[in-house]
Order: C-alpha cells, then sequence, then structure tokens
C-alpha cells in the first residue's frame, strides 16, 4: 500500500461525517447512516486501490450498510481489504449524543479478520502493558497487571466499559477490586483506542460489543503499539455456523491481535461527527464553512496524524441534506 492511501481515506471519512452530522438530533438513525454510507460509498470511488468490503456493519440494527463483497475503489492500484463502520453510533446522532465517527480500517488484501456482524468480547491496552494480559484472565488480575505497567495505584485505574446490561457483573467486580469505571454510552471503537493512546487517563478496555468495530479497532490498536484480544460471542446456531463458514472452525477460539489484523500494513482513520473522547464533532461554522477532526495512522510506521479541515459545503452539493 501507498502512504498516499492514508490521506485518500482521510478524505472518505471526512465526507461520511459531514454528511451524517447534518442529521445530529433529528430522531432519524437511518437517515443519518444511509447518508454516511452514501456518502462513502461515492469517495471510494475515487480512490487508486482495488478494495474489498471484508467487514460492513448494520445487520445487527438492520441500517443501510456497505455490503460485505462489495468492490471499492477505481480499479486499480493496491488489492486491499476494507473494514468500514460509515457511523459507528447512529442513536448517538438521531438522539445528539457524544462520541459518533465514521471510521475505516483498510489491510493488505487477506490480512483482515471476516468477522460476522455478531458479538465480540474485547480486551484493550496500551503499549505498556502489550503482551502481557490475557482475555482469558480474571478481570481483577488484569487490572493488577495493568496498574503495575502503567505506574498506578489500582485505586487510580480506570476501566472503560459500554453501559450496559450484560456489563453489569463485570463494573460491581472492577469496582469491588479498587478501580474505577468510566461507562460509554455507544461507540466502542473510540473508547478502545482512547485506551491505547498516551495520556488520556484510561487504562484497560473490556466488554462486549460488535465484531465489525472489534476488528476496526484492532487496526488502530496495531498501529499504536497496544495490545487487543477477543472471542465472538455466537449467540445461536446460526451464527455459530456463520462463524464457520467464514472460515473460523472454533468460533470461540481465543483471537490475538495478530488474528484480527495480519500484517503490519494497515491504515485505520476515524472523523468524528459528535464531539467525544477521541474526535471533536463537525462543526458548523457559520456560512457554508464546515470544520472536521480526523485522527489517522499506520501500523507499519505507528505515524499517528491529526488532521483538522476546513469544507465548503457549498461546493459539495452531493453531502448537503436535502431539504
Ligand atoms: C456495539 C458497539 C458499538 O453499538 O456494537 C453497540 O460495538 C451495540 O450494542 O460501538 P447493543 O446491542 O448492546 O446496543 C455501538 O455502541 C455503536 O455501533
Ligand atoms: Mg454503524
Ligand atoms: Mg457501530
Amino acid at each position: 500500500m501507498d502512504r498516499e492511501l492514508a490521506m485518500e481515506i482521510v478524505r472518505v471519512t471526512e465526507a461520511a461525517a459531514l454528511a451524517s452530522a447534518q442529521w445530529m438530533g433529528r430522531g432519524l438513525k437511518i437517515e443519518a447512516d444511509d447518508a454516511a454510507t452514501t456518502a462513502m460509498r461515492t469517495m471510494f470511488d475515487s480512490v487508486t486501490m482495488k478494495g474489498t468490503v471484508v467487514i460492513g456493519e448494520g445487520e445487527l440494527d438492520e441500517a443501510p450498510m456497505l455490503y460485505i463483497g462489495e468492490e471499492l475503489g477505481s480499479g486499480n492500484g493496491p488489492e486491499v481489504d476494507i473494514a468500514v463502520d460509515p457511523l459507528e453510533g447512529t442513536n448517538i446522532v438521531a438522539k445528539g449524543h457524544p462520541n459518533a465517527m465514521a471510521v475505516i480500517a483498510v489491510a493488505d488484501r487477506g490480512t483482515l479478520l471476516h468477522a460476522p456482524d455478531m458479538y465480540m468480547e474485547k480486551l484493550v491496552v496500551g503499549p505498556e502493558a502489550a503482551g502481557l494480559v490475557r482475555l482469558t484472565d480474571p478481570i481483577e488480575k488484569t487490572i493488577d497487571i495493568v496498574a503495575k505497567m502503567n505506574n498506578k495505584r489500582v485505586r487510580d485505574v480506570t476501566v472503560i466499559i459500554q453501559e450496559r446490561e450484560r456489563h453489569e457483573e463485570l463494573v460491581t467486580r472492577i469496582q469491588n477490586k479498587g478501580a474505577r469505571v468510566k461507562l460509554f454510552g455507544d461507540g466502542d471503537v473510540g473508547a478502545s483506542i482512547v485506551t491505547a493512546l498516551p495520556r488520556t487517563g484510561i487504562d484497560l478496555f473490556v466488554g462486549t460489543g460488535g465484531a465489525p468495530e472489534g476488528v476496526i479497532s484492532a487496526a488502530a490498536i496495531k498501529a499504536l503499539g497496544g495490545d487487543m484480544q477477543a472471542r465472538l460471542v455466537p449467540m445461536n446456531d446460526e451464527e455459530y455456523k456463520r462463524c464457520q463458514e467464514m472460515g473460523l472452525e472454533d468460533p470461540t477460539t481465543l483471537l490475538m491481535l495478530n488474528d484480527l489484523v495480519k500484517g503490519d500494513d494497515a491504515i485505520f482513520a476515524a472523523t468524528g461527527v459528535s464531539t467525544g473522547e477521541l474526535l471533536e464533532g463537525v462543526r458548523f461554522l457559520g456560512g457554508d464553512l464546515v470544520e472536521t477532526d480526523t485522527i489517522v495512522m499506520r501500523a507499519k510506521t505507528g505515524t499517528v496524524r491529526y488532521i483538522k479541515a476546513h469544507h465548503r459545503l457549498n461546493k459539495k452539493p452531493h453531502l448537503v441534506m436535502p431539504e
């Protein structure tokens, strides 16, 4: 992959963010997701690559999506796998809540896990504790390891976790251990990334969320030098079979970071839609001027860039919400 591809991918996440941010707070999550998806699909056409979607999100909430197997890009250039969540946080946008973003991971063909749209149990740590933690360990042991490696007392360890009934027991155990939780409503790609970024005060990410979001996050965690482990959670026979059809003989096997993203050539980009832990959302500055914030990183070099951009919506009529 060319390093120029990183900048091309930024254009795609920016377009999706610009289009979907206009749907903030309107109570219309399908329309918001549709705007992001359409903008991404259109922008991808002009990117020099031969891409295939291996992760497309949407089935869980019957939202519009970029379909698995869909070909994206100009049709020449590097052969790549694409994992997308055009709008990570459709409900967020509908309700005007924080943490929504448009995200893409691109990697060499055949290197991203082809995970179906189902639940996945995940664990993420930053570079300090990389290689030392295990998803299968009791949470209390993991907290001790992270405290030691991050040079903190257990009482100062912060675990970020999605606020869901399914995590209640985990939250109680974390609190009984003496550590803190930081609960978030939606958007576990952003929550995973802030765990692996320096100086965010967040030490550990645990919990069960979307598998597509898991694979996309893994590309970023790799670029940040953090660690991630995961395990698919098939809820019924059908989901179990789908895992096997996708080549996972034992669907509940422990997946290491290198199983989620093989190799080193991966690019991750996210543009904020609503302001959250990781990024500022899209700001409408008056007139047709709009400002976006994007984070983009490459696993190969470990370079992380924050890109602030000014856009003129009048010159991008295809991204403007219909009257
Ligand atoms: C998860 C999480 C996502 O939606 O998929 C969640 O990974 C859905 O969880 O980041 P529930 O079924 O419990 O609502 C997100 O938060 C947003 O897509
Ligand atoms: Mg989505
Ligand atoms: Mg999502």
